[in-house]
């Protein structure tokens, strides 16, 4: 059997990455159902610019990683990844930092774990690599003579082409990606914007066999919306307080960052308040919020944004025994997510973009089929393509995110369960296993499609 080699920017250990979630607990996952490795950075910043990849076992896991240097982290992953790569895909252009040095590092890095990777790298291995970070790696694999499979998933959206042919190099990450055997994306809307990137950048063009022909390659681009571990978190028994309780919980869990929508949120609440007075002392609005990518400017204002905001809701409807938005900027223990999901009656997660959006997976997995809680969902997260019978809404649109948050808390009971059961089902069938078996699968068969490679490579 195949060994299967997964290539990200952070690799993050098992006793970690059970903690982290996401993207994490997927890739350990699919690691776990076939032998092979995970590669890439350790997390560490260090001034030597040629360290060893270092190899390490955690029962049948095993890692190797190498450290960056400061340039690495400033200019490879807070600026070209972070303060380029991030805001265009969200389509925020008006955010991008497009700072001279950006780019070559960015490219040096990539060089860098091609060099320490093509040595690991046996004639009949997978190479699977993930996200943004990492566009370039399989073009410079190539260059050192890899002739393996390689697949890309990216789980961050696809903006439109005219966002993303903004970047000064645009046609060089085309490029890049035509070298890929397959590239995965998470939703129907990401597939139809790469391959107008694609034809808009370097004259790609969609066959009559569904593949991509690009740079004197073709390629397969399909959409593989990523899933979560569902049976973890139904495991949950804790019972929710009654509906004749004081309060009930609305639950928001997001990293701290601009594309989750949370400015709009806050102010949406505020004037949900504002309009329907008979649900104050009623509801806490609990937002998780854990900090992420501090060292750029765009996350620091979105925290003081929130600051403010929260400060201002509280101190407009609090009272000396009830605080309406419990606004919390540190991480919630992992073993402790499935009760707090399952004990909430609505689940309020309203990205103006976002790839996919697992907590709102999380939210129902972790639900009581039998009094299940609701889930208002931004129409904009990827996952609102699969889970379509939650209150879809508009994080825009605030008259639109009051009457979705209404709904929710009105909801009659046959309508919640109607609603979940359709909801868990999706969720059930499209878990992270799936996920990662249907990746494998296909990028097997593309390696094996593309003229004159998928055979074992002769190095
Ligand atoms: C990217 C894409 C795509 C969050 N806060 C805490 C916490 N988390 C865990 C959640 C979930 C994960 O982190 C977050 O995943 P999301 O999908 O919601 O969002 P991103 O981090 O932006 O992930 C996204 C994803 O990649 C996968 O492809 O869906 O669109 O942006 O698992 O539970 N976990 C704990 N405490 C927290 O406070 N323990």
């Amino acid at each position: 059997m195949s060994r299967l080699v997964m290539v990200s920017n952070r690799v993050i250990d098992f006793g970690a990455a059970s903690q982290a979630g996401g993207v994490s607990v997927a890739i350990y996952d699919a690691l776990a159902r076939h032998s092979g490795f995970w590669f890439g950075w350790n997390g560490q910043v260090e001034d030597n610019e040629d360290s060893d990849p270092v190899m390490s076992r955690d029962g049948s896991h095993t890692t190797v990683t190498i450290p960056l240097t400061a340039a690495d982290y400033n200019d490879f992953y807070l600026g070209y990844s972070n303060s380029v790569l991030w805001p265009v895909f969200h389509n925020r252009l008006d955010l991008a930092q497009f700072e001279a040095g950006y780019y070559s590092r960015y490219v040096t890095v990539n060089k860098k774990f091609a060099a320490h990777l093509a040595p690991l790298i046996e004639p009949a291995d997978v190479i699977w690599i993930h996200d943004y970070h990492l566009f370039p790696l399989a073009l410079e694999l190539r260059k050192h003579g890899i002739e393996n499979p390689i697949g890309f998933f990216l789980h961050i959206p696809v903006g439109p082409a005219q966002a993303l042919i903004a970047i000064p190099e645009h046609r060089e990450i085309a490029r890049a990606l035509s070298a890929y055997d397959l590239i995965g994306l998470q939703t129907h809307r990401d597939v139809r914007n790469l391959i107008d990137f694609l034809q808009q950048s370097v004259y790609g063009s969609l066959l009559p066999s569904g593949r991509i022909r690009a740079c004197d390659s073709e390629l397969d681009i399909g959409c593989f919306p990523v899933g979560i571990d569902s049976n973890d978190f139904a495991t949950s028994t804790v019972e929710r307080d009654s509906e004749s309780s004081e309060t009930s919980r609305i639950i928001g869990i997001d990293r701290l960052d601009y594309t989750k929508g949370l400015p709009q949120k806050f102010r949406a609440f505020g004037q949900f308040l504002e309009e329907f007075p008979e649900h104050r002392r009623r509801i806490v609005l609990s937002q998780f919020a854990p900090p992420t990518r501090e060292s750029v400017e765009a996350y620091a204002d979105i925290r003081s944004e929130l600051e403010s905001l929260s400060g201002a809701i509280n101190g407009r409807f609090g009272e000396l025994d009830w605080v309406p938005i419990n606004y919390i900027h540190r991480p919630i223990p992992r073993r402790e997510l499935r009760d707090v999901y399952r004990s909430s009656r609505v689940c309020w997660v309203t990205p103006l973009m976002d790839g996919m959006n697992l907590v709102s997976k999380e939210y129902v997995a972790s639900q009581d089929p039998e009094d299940p809680g609701v889930l208002v969902l931004s129409k904009f997260a990827g996952a609102a393509e699969q889970l379509s019978d939650g209150v879809l809404v508009n994080p825009y649109d605030r008259n639109d995110m009051v009457q979705g948050l209404r709904r929710a808390l009105e909801m009659p009971i046959d309508e919640r369960v109607a609603r979940h059961d359709k909801l868990a089902s999706v969720v059930c069938q499209s878990d992270s296993n799936a996920w990662g078996s249907t990746f494998f699968n296909a990028l097997v068969k593309a390696g094996k499609r593309r003229t004159g490679r998928g055979q074992p490579s002769q190095r």
